[in-house]
């Protein structure tokens, strides 16, 4: 029988639409029928285990499944052996000490002899020992921000995205501990076909997220500015110049990345481009 390799991922939370969506423009859709635990995939030889994303770290380092995705917060807490084949990019968050609003907030020593709640002790007791803290760590599995509000801790060391739980609660971010995305988590030693589909894998996420942060360009430009158009153009190589019918000008494409796409745009603007077209890139290799 032809090899299969089988990932772990959340069952339904936070990571769960971003990854179904990651692998569904990777060319990989999951049969996925209502409350389904195992789904395979029409076209590519893959397997789908839905999980609680706190068991998904030892599922892959036992081997049940030979890759997952986790949040690297979650992957830390548990402490397995396995490897980051890949950040994912989503799923970002940080892990943060926060204490009441009110509350005077010295440095780290004010930790001292605190009681601080939170559901990734291991994590915090690591950090603590680095910064020589010694506090006592109150492990609860959820809700742990109203800790402080009911009398339970001091403190919390939690997750913070938006930081409005926080605000919420009446809680003051003071300290970070960490920052963490998803990531593509595979067992340690993996048979060479298993590391093979991992590696198409991995091929066609960096296909589907190089061409998200990116967008194609088409212009035209008089042929006198067509120089200068082209050295604020980055592309690829370098951007395609074609004739249009009418002679005197040219139209010329290029890819633009995100992070300069609107600096790009105005210089082009400013240089004598007309007619900008932008269009979305289904997939790019490079
Ligand atoms: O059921 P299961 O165990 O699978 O899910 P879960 O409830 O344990 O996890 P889930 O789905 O909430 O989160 C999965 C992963 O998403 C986490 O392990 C993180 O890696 C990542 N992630 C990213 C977050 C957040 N952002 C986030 N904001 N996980 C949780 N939160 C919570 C946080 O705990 C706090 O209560 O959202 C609140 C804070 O958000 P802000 O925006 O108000 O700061
Ligand atoms: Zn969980």
């Amino acid at each position: 029988m032809k090899t299969k390799i089988r990932i772990a991922l959340q069952k339904k939370g936070r990571l769960n639409e971003d990854s179904m969506k990651l692998f569904k423009e990777a060319g990989i859709k999951f049969n996925v029928g209502s409350g389904k635990l195992v789904a395979s995939s029409p076209g590519f030889p893959i397997e789908v285990l839905f999980l609680r994303d706190d068991d998904i770290p030892q599922t892959v380092a036992d081997g049940v499944a030979d890759i997952g995705v986790v949040g690297e917060n979650e992957m830390y807490e548990k402490g397995y052996e396995v490897d980051i084949a890949r950040k994912l990019g989503f799923g970002k968050c940080r892990l943060s000490l926060a204490v009441p609003k009110a509350q005077d907030y010295p440095g780290i020593e004010w930790f001292n002899g605190k009681k601080v709640a939170t559901s990734y002790p291991n994590i915090l007791k690591k950090y603590f020992d680095e910064n020589g803290v010694e506090a006592d760590i109150h492990e609860i599995a959820g809700s742990v921000e109203i800790a402080p509000g009911i009398g339970l801790a001091d403190a919390i060391f939690d997750i913070v995205s938006s930081g409005s739980t926080l605000v919420a609660n009446r809680l003051r971010e003071v300290d970070v501990a960490m920052y963490s995305e998803a990531v593509l988590i595979a067992k340690k030693g993996l048979e060479p076909e298993k590391q093979e589909l991992l590696e198409e894998l991995i091929f066609r996420i960096n296909a589907v997220q190089t061409a998200n942060s990116n967008k194609y360009v088409l212009l035209n430009a008089p042929n006198d500015k067509v120089e200068e158009i082209v050295k604020i153009l980055p592309g690829m190589k370098s951007p395609t110049v074609l004739p249009l019918a009418d002679k005197n000008w040219s139209s010329i494409h290029s890819v633009i990345s995100e992070d300069e796409f609107w600096d790009v745009i105005g210089k082009l603007k400013a240089n004598g481009a007309e007619g900008i077209l932008i269009i979305p890139i289904e997939k790019m290799i490079l």
